[in-house]
């Protein structure tokens, strides 16, 4: 076990909230980093679109940044978001991703 955590909604995964989406909806996610570091945050099984129109399935938060992504549900099943800093994922930095049904 990591010697410190990492947490999304204020708690390290498995401990935090699942984030629930129903599928054929278009969400917006605000993904907001309260920490000095980066973060390039990834969502399993989907893509989404930045403020600037690119798609991509990875975005890389700055330090205090904020950003809303247009998350499309259109692939069922349950995945994961994490931190790509995978020493960082594997200290807590992660949520499922489930639909609900
Ligand atoms: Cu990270």
């Amino acid at each position: 076990m990591s010697p410190y955590q990492w947490a999304i909604n204020g708690a390290a995964f498995p401990r935090n909230r699942t984030l629930a989406i129903e599928n054929a909806k278009r969400v917006s996610v605000q993904l907001e980093n309260t920490t000095m570091m980066a973060h390039p945050m990834h969502i399993h099984g989907h893509t989404f679109a930045l403020p600037n129109g690119l798609r991509k399935d990875t975005v890389l938060l700055k330090p205090m940044q904020t950003v809303a992504i247009g998350l499309e549900a259109n692939n069922p099943g349950n995945w994961m978001a994490h931190c790509h800093n995978i020493y960082h994922a594997e200290a807590g930095m992660m949520a499922a991703l489930v639909y609900q049904s």
